[in-house]
């Protein structure tokens, strides 16, 4: 397949400001004519080529008149139309058939619904069209259908005109005054019943809310819809964004590739983002209904009114989303544990991708296929590096900054240089060299030494950063890194004040006066730069500040190195002091000052896969084996304490509160711990805790507990939630997922018989992450040293690009973190991929991660 370069980026040849179009939709059926106004784009001679994928014109029109076959030609998927004019009005006619589109990419069926999805290139798969972002129009759609199979007909902006037609048909007419690409095109027919609410804007405008969905799952919308009415008020409060149409609706669907889209006016869900009640959401759940809802609203400023100007711009707006949502979701629950959170994601997912062959920088230089790009690094890094611009402004120098961009930048399409160039003008800052985190691909390590002169009372740190390399990227320059740092004087257990200390040379050392004794580092507080941190610190020192930083962040991390140490030691065999853990975790979990939200964070052992990205060779049976070691001893060790957090945290009546839902979190920690000691009890109070709960929350951690060991509770759990669910998909995907997610000897097998399960399913992305997503996300089992697992995911990923290759090129990067593992597992994880690369017909997606996780 081809490769596009960032560089051969060129103007488009032909501008569309205006585009009509008109469906009359049926599932197996439908017919689009689109009517195009074009403009000529500077001074050159090239026709007008216009997008397809897997279309055929019925007709194509220039200027009223039909054209003979012989006046256009399809290259490749792409309408080829010579032109001599400045202007003309372009016709197409096409057929599309929703109900046989399995890639959900273009228009198609989802549970008696049709809805589309264009981001990135779906909108070539419903009309002809220049598909790039940087080709901006205004729409006008007309829509028209069965009355009774669709009765509710929408489409980006304000609704305009409806009528009756005979036959039991009828049709709506939508209009979107603002200029967007056709990634940002949707419209949805169907059987929808609606939570209608109202908002009104900073300016005295008010606009009409809804959020559609199955009758039976309205009453399931009440948080997304005080989400988006949140969501409205914080942009305007924090970034003074009001909101441009007279409508905004959200429509939730059952099978969809991403967790939902931004589309003008007419946001498309996951339903898995707009559903949630406590009797089949967790507070996660919850959590994640609330952040999606905000980062799709949030996209009308930063990706809908200023878009991209090419797809290597990606993470203008998605890096720069993510942080507006991690913010608002701060702002509406915890900073603490949000920060906690969200950096645990992108070590999860990001760190991991910048140190693999599919590592790239957060605005790449190339791809085979753009779907494969919308990764960790462009959300997640991507948002880190706003992150980062915003802590070197300060938030008065940074909002400027984004007013001028907006400003700036309204109804264009725009690029990450342009969002720079603004902080720069606003902030008065100069990011030259800052610039690198866009353009240089993996995580940078900084080693911090700090030492001491008690004759001087002189304390200096030395801060040494290396990049290394990347695929197409050997050799990197030393980056811009904001280290907020504070140094604490053990005796007093306080500090003189949080520092910024930018890090710019490949070393460079900071003095710090007035220390008679030696302080103790607080290092990256608040994960100020994502970057790996190694430090000089002693376990003493850890446990010092696992108690007595003022910076949950840093407070959290310390006690974080203090596990990872004891557990990195047990798995090499040394002796290791877990006293000094669990003494730490008691003082911790005793803490009356804390947030028991924060202390559930602080308390739990880092992940395997964690532990294993600490490790030159991953040794996946030995991290299992140690860290389910230490689980024990911290079980046995507390257990009284475990009991009494247990019982005492025991909630009365369901709430969203932040202390109810700290209280739950605390719960299962301890639940969890006290089943880890092996008390002989502990699968009964599992068990009741699965029985008695009146939540999702409790009762998902009880069958996950339950769901690592082997005891008669866990067969009868798994029995009764199936039992209880089986009719409702999204927590029918909790029973797969927690099965496949468990720490038990037999997932691979158990992976493997859900598989053939009536209720699995590879035509539901949902369903195929709940299994094989998270299965590869269970580092032990994934990696069973029979390669059994391997196999079963590129099973699946084989069998899977023939119906959605999107979904199934998302399996493939855990089979492409081969080098990171020990011989005989490597080179079974390579042959895994040589088979999926062999087979024929492979799609683009899948090929290009197949072929990079190979080199
Ligand atoms: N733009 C794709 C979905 C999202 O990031 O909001
Ligand atoms: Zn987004």
């Amino acid at each position: 397949p081809a490769i596009i370069r960032r560089l051969d980026y060129r103007p488009p040849d032909w501008l569309v400001p205006d585009i009509a179009l008109d469906f009359d939709l049926d599932a197996s059926a439908t017919q689009v004519h689109a009517v195009l106004s074009i403009v000529r784009n500077g001074t050159h001679d090239r026709p007008l080529r216009l997008e397809g994928d897997g279309l055929l014109p019925v007709e194509v029109k220039v200027d009223g008149r039909t054209l003979g076959p012989e006046e256009w030609a399809l290259d490749g998927g792409t309408l080829v139309v010579p032109l001599n004019g400045q202007s003309h009005q372009v016709e197409t006619r096409v057929e599309v058939a929703p109900d046989s589109n399995s890639k959900l990419m273009g228009l198609y069926a989802s549970g008696g619904l049709l809805c589309t999805q264009c981001e990135a290139e779906g909108f070539r798969r419903i009309t002809f069209f220049p598909d790039r972002p940087d080709v901006l129009s205004r729409y006008t759609v007309r829509m028209e259908a069965d009355k009774s199979r669709y009765p509710v007909l929408l489409a980006n902006g304000d609704p305009v005109e409806k009528g009756d037609l005979p036959g039991g048909r009828h049709w709506a007419r939508w209009t979107d005054p603002f200029p967007k690409p056709c990634y940002l095109f949707a419209l949805v027919a169907g059987d929808l019943a609606c939570n209608a609410d109202r908002f009104v804007t900073m300016s005295g405008r008010e606009v009409a809310l809804g959020i559609w969905v199955r009758e039976a799952d309205l009453p399931r919308t009440a948080h997304a819809m005080k989400a988006l009415k949140d969501s409205m008020a914080w942009d305007e409060r924090v970034y003074g964004r009001e909101y441009d149409l007279d409508v905004f609706n959200i429509v939730a669907v059952a099978d969809f590739n991403f967790g939902a889209m931004e589309n003008k006016g007419l946001n498309i869900f996951n339903s898995r983002y707009i559903l949630a009640d406590p009797e089949t959401a967790t507070d996660l759940d919850y959590d994640g209904v609330e952040g999606v809802v905000a980062h799709e609203y949030f996209h009308n400023w930063s990706g809908n009114r200023v878009t991209c100007r090419d797809w290597f711009q990606l993470s203008l707006k998605e890096g720069f989303t993510v942080f507006r949502d991690q913010s608002f979701s701060a702002d509406m629950g915890s900073h603490a544990v949000k920060r906690i959170e969200d950096v645990r994601i992108l070590r999860a997912a990001q760190f991991q991708e910048d140190s693999g062959p599919l590592a790239h920088p957060v605005r790449p230089e190339s791809y085979m296929e753009i779907s494969n790009f919308y990764t960790a690094t462009i959300y997640n890094k991507g948002a880190e590096l706003i992150r980062m611009m915003a802590l070197m402004l300060g938030w008065e120098r940074f909002r400027a900054s984004t007013d001028l961009y907006f400003e700036s930048h309204d109804g264009q399409a725009a690029t990450c240089e342009d969002f720079v160039r603004a902080m720069e003008e606003g902030g008065g800052i100069d990011l030259s060299q800052f610039r690198l985190w866009y353009e240089q691909a993996g995580t940078p390590h900084v080693r911090a030494m700090l030492s001491h002169d008690p004759a001087t009372g002189t304390a200096e740190l030395l801060l040494e950063q290396a990049v290394p390399p990347t695929p197409g990227q050997p050799d990197k320059k030393p980056m811009a890194i904001p280290m907020r740092v504070a140094l604490f004087d053990p005796a007093s257990g306080r500090h003189q004040g949080d520092q910024l200390l930018m890090l710019t040379q490949a070393k460079q050392s900071f003095r710090f006066e007035g220390f008679s004794s030696a302080p103790i580092l607080s290092i990256n507080r608040g994960f100020s730069a994502p970057v790996i941190v190694e430090t000089n610190r002693s376990q003493a020192d850890l446990a010092f500040l696992s108690a007595h930083d003022d910076d949950p962040f840093a407070r959290y991390e310390a006690m974080q190195q203090l596990m990872v140490n004891v557990l990195i030691g047990r798995i090499g065999g040394q002796a290791v002091d877990e006293d000094a853990v669990i003494a730490a975790i008691r003082d911790t979990a005793t803490d009356p000052q804390l947030d028991p939200a924060f202390v559930a964070e602080t308390i739990r052992l880092p992940s395997e896969a964690y532990l294993g990205d600490q490790m030159p060779v991953v040794d996946p049976d030995a991290i299992h084996a140690a860290r389910d070691a230490l689980q024990q001893r911290i079980g046995e060790a507390l257990e009284p304490l475990w009991r009494d957090i247990h019982a005492g945290t025991k909630a009365n009546a369901f709430s969203l509160s932040p202390a109810a839902k700290g209280a739950r979190k605390l719960r299962n920690i301890a639940l969890h711990y006290l089943v880890a000691s092996g008390a002989q009890d502990g699968p009964q109070i599992a068990f009741a805790q699965f029985h008695e709960a009146d939540n999702m929350t409790e009762r998902q951690a009880a069958l996950a507990t339950l769901a690592n060991g082997a005891s008669d509770e866990r067969e009868a759990a798994l029995d009764i939630f199936y039992n209880r669910y089986r009719d409702d998909a999204l927590t029918l995907d909790k029973w797969f997922q927690t099965q496949a997610f468990a720490f038990h000897p037999n997932t691979v097998q158990l992976v493997a018989d859900l598989r053939e399960h009536k209720d699995f399913t590879l035509a539901n992305p949902n369903r195929v992450r709940s299994l094989f997503g998270a299965f590869a996300g269970n580092q032990w089992a994934f990696h069973h040293r029979s390669g059994e697992g391997y196999r079963l995911v590129a099973d699946c990923i084989i069998a899977l690009d023939k119906i959605n290759p999107q979904t199934a090129a998302r399996l493939v990067p855990p089979l492409g973190r081969w080098r990171r593992f020990d011989e005989a597992r490597a080179a079974m994880m390579r042959a895994a991929l040589q088979r999926v690369l062999a087979e024929p017909g492979l799609s683009r997606d899948v090929t290009e991660q197949a072929s990079k996780s190979l080199e």
